[in-house]
């Protein structure tokens, strides 16, 4: 069966929201960390936008496959040009979505394999263990661009911290890698 994904809204307000009847699985990260190509591979289309700039995606970005599955494209965090007053009403908006959304089914949170986990993202972390503990996986980004031994370590290092002190799953990948694109479908597909 072929699936058919596609783009349902962009959300900037709590009230304009889809029905909550249909269980949705969050990528969130920092600002160019990959979600949105991420979510282009995983659906196998380009039906989110991506930018070598940080700071695409400015609204709670659904698509939707089959009634079945929703997938949110969020914007990133710990990009500064953002101007201030749309900064306050995204973090507003995520704040309440992550707080009263009742059909949250996973969140991703994406790390770029290269720069590994920064401050802004522990402290992301931290809050979202106390509403989504469960529901939180990480996903480590671009594993293609890693040159060298010294940086493949490192990258295991991370994964050996995400599994002993985080407590959660991973996956590695990278939108050039299709086998790790697989894996992490999936275990999205299987775990609904
Ligand atoms: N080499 C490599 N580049 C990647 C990979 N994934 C994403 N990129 C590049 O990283 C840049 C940012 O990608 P986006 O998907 O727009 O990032 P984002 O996290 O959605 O960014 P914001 O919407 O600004 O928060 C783009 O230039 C992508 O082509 C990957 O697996 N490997
Ligand atoms: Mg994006």
């Amino acid at each position: 069966m072929t699936e058919f994904w596609e783009f349902l809204k962009e959300v900037h307000e709590f009230n304009h929201l889809p029905s909550d009847n249909v269980p949705e699985v969050i990528f969130w990260g920092r600002s160019n960390v990959g979600k949105s190509s991420l979510i282009n591979s995983i659906t196998n289309s380009k039906i989110a936008k991506t930018s070598k700039n940080p700071g695409r995606t400015r609204a709670l970005v659904f698509f939707q496959l089959q009634k079945t599955l929703r997938i949110v494209d969020f914007p990133g965090y710990g990009y500064s040009k953002i101007p201030k007053l749309d900064e306050y009403k995204l973090d507003k908006l995520i704040d309440k979505y992550l707080q009263k959304r009742r059909n949250i089914n996973k969140l991703f949170l994406l790390i770029d394999s290269k720069h590994g986990f920064k401050k802004i993202d522990q402290i992301i972390i931290n809050q979202l263990n106390v509403h989504l503990k469960n529901k939180i996986f990480i996903i480590f980004t671009k594993k293609d661009r890693l040159k060298n031994k010294k940086e493949k370590d490192l990258l295991k290092n991370y994964n050996k911290l995400v599994d002993e002190e985080l407590d959660k799953k991973f996956f590695n990948t990278s939108i050039k890698e299709i086998n790790t694109i697989i894996l992490l479908k999936k275990f999205i597909l299987n775990s609904l």
